[in-house]
Formats: C-alpha cells, sequence, structure tokens
C-alpha cells in the first residue's frame, strides 16, 4: 500500500544559462513530469512510487539514484538492457527564453509495457495514481500501458488523475485528443491549462460537459490563478466552483510549476482536505517552485509553504 503511484519518463537533463552552441558550464540534472510530482509529493511527507524504464547505462543510475534521495519508492524502475535513457537539453537563448529539446523517441521509457504498470498497481495497491499526457505520446506500448493501468486502477477504486500535459513536440493535438479520450474514463480528476481544454472537449460548454465523465476538473491560467469545478448537488448541469489566485512572486523558472502545483493539491487530497485547501495548496507549491531554478530542486516542503505563506501574510 503506498499513498501515491505515478509512472512516466523521467530523462536525464543538461541546462545551460546561455546557448548551448556556444558550450561552457552546464549543469546535469534528471527531469520528468511524473517523477517531479512524485518527488514533489514525497517533500510533502507522502509515501509515493514511480515507475519507468531507462537505459542500463550512468544517465539511468542518475535517475535512480536521485529519486531514492528525494525518497520515492523506485521498485518499479527497470533498466533496459538494449535501449537508452532519455535526454532533454534545456538552453537559454535570452535571459526570458528557456529552449527546451528531447532526445527521447526510441528511449528505454518508450517501451513501458501494458502488464508492468498493471502490475505495479496490483502490488502497489495505492490510494492515488496519477499519469499525464505525456506517457502515451511516448510509443504504442506506453499509450497501451497508460490505458491499461488507469482502466485497472479505477476498477480497484484507486483514485485516478491525469495531468493533460501537452506536448507538441511529440504528436499533433488530434493524436493527443484520441488518446486522453480514451483515459477519461477511468479518470477522477483532471489538471489542464486553459488552452488545453479544446483537447479533452469540443462541446461548447466544455466544464460541464467533463464533469460528466471526471468528478473534479481543475484548470489553470498561469498568473490568472486556478479553479477547481466539481459536480453541484443539485441539477445534473449544476457545478461547484472555487478559484485561487496566483501568489504575486518573482518567477525565476516556470518549467516544473505545474507538477508542483498537482503535487500541492494531491498532497491535500491524501490529506483528506476541502476542494478549496487543495488548491490552495496546489497554488502555494507552484508559487514557491517558480521561485527557483530546476524542474525539481525548487519543490516545497511543508515548512516551506509555511514560509511562502507567511511572507504573503496569509
Ligand atoms: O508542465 P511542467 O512544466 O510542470 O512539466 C515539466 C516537465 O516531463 C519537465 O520536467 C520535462 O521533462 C517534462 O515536463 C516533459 O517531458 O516535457
Ligand atoms: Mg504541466
Amino acid at each position: 500500500m503506498t499513498d501515491l503511484l505515478t509512472f512516466g519518463e523521467t530523462m536525464v537533463s543538461v541546462r545551460t544559462a546561455r546557448p548551448m552552441r556556444l558550450g561552457g558550464d552546464a549543469h546535469l540534472s534528471i527531469a520528468g513530469s511524473e517523477s517531479n510530482v512524485a518527488i514533489g509529493v514525497a517533500r510533502l511527507g507522502h509515501d509515493a512510487a514511480w515507475l519507468s524504464a531507462v537505459g542500463n547505462d550512468e544517465p539511468g543510475r542518475l535517475i535512480q539514484r536521485t529519486l531514492r534521495a528525494e525518497n520515492v519508492d523506485t521498485t518499479y524502475l527497470r533498466f533496459a538492457d538494449d535501449s537508452f535513457t532519455g535526454f532533454i537539453a534545456f538552453d537559454q537563448p535570452s535571459h526570458d527564453i528557456t529552449r527546451v529539446s528531447y532526445h527521447r523517441r526510441g528511449s528505454a521509457a518508450s517501451t513501458l509495457t501494458a502488464s508492468e504498470t498493471t502490475a505495479a498497481v496490483e502490488s502497489a495497491n495505492p490510494t492515488l495514481l496519477h499519469v499525464t499526457g505525456i506517457t502515451p505520446a511516448l510509443s504504442d506500448t506506453a499509450r497501451a500501458a497508460t490505458l491499461a493501468a488507469v482502466r485497472t486502477a479505477s476498477a480497484a477504486g484507486v483514485q485516478v488523475s491525469l495531468d493533460v500535459n501537452y506536448r507538441a513536440r511529440l504528436w499533433s493535438r488530434a493524436d493527443a485528443a484520441t488518446a486522453i479520450g480514451q483515459l477519461l474514463p477511468h479518470v477522477h480528476t483532471v489538471f489542464s491549462s486553459d488552452d488545453e481544454l479544446d483537447l479533452l472537449t469540443d462541446a461548447s460548454d466544455p466544464i460541464a460537459d467533463l464533469l460528466k465523465t471526471v468528478d473534479t476538473l481543475v484548470v489553470t491560467a498561469g498568473g490568472k490563478g486556478a479553479w477547481a469545478h466539481t459536480k453541484g448537488t443539485g441539477s445534473a448541469s449544476d457545478v461547484h466552483t472555487v478559484h485561487r489566485p496566483a501568489l504575486p512572486v518573482t518567477v525565476v523558472d516556470s518549467i516544473g510549476a505545474g507538477d508542483a502545483f498537482v503535487s500541492g493539491y494531491l498532497s491535500a487530497t491524501l490529506d483528506k482536505l476541502s476542494t478549496e485547501s487543495r488548491l490552495e495548496r496546489a497554488t502555494t507549491s507552484g508559487a514557491f517552485c517558480v521561485t527557483a531554478y530546476g524542474d525539481w530542486e525548487s519543490l516545497p516542503t511543508r515548512e516551506d509553504l509555511t514560509l511562502l505563506s507567511h511572507s504573503q501574510g496569509t
């Protein structure tokens, strides 16, 4: 039994503070939306397990070691002899622009299978299963692995969350809409940015339409804050909405903010807090994360969240 199980590709990352072509100093780390969420949830005091595949290589061992050091359970990590660990390069052509290049097609994580994800769901027996729309974009087997996992989990009474996380470099909007549409009937909570909603439904009232399928729809809109929509107690079209503004912080690095937001929300879900309090922990965690560099390095602990709330006078 674990609090949270998640799976997806974690890559080795190399980051430079200027155009990479100029060479010079680089920072070596790891990056992956689902492992970011696992680290975030673990830092907030819960048990988190993460499943993936990496190459049987040094980048793969860096990923394993980093996640273990962050108290993430890596029991379900597979080292693939015949494949390689994905690689992501971040560089900065100008102060305000971070450029991302992926080298992940055919990587070890793209060989994830349905039998390994369903076996992990059965053995970990998590309270929450979290997936993202990145995994089904990796390959046909990874897409089947995602669908099988959410189906198995929801049939077993596990609460399933999905972060849309559309990545234009990996697939078209049409392919993403089809694959994510297959997941939705097995998902309870969806995290979507406002510009991803059209991938989930083409209805004129997307929120009411999605709440026919999922229990909670959390929509983020950067500086405008976030909304959590749940079914109201009245008629089918009755929707209960909660809004939290974004905290006014200085943004240093926005990559990983979405994962910080999700980990705050899921942590408060595990603590059985109200929708309002889930959204509050999510926005505080997201705000904390953007104030320092790194996809996961700047994820907050509980103490960090208190510090930020106090500095905002709340
Ligand atoms: O939506 P976020 O900025 O929170 O996601 C960031 C992660 O997995 C980052 O760590 C990167 O490796 C990725 O999303 C990705 O595959 O793009
Ligand atoms: Mg995101």
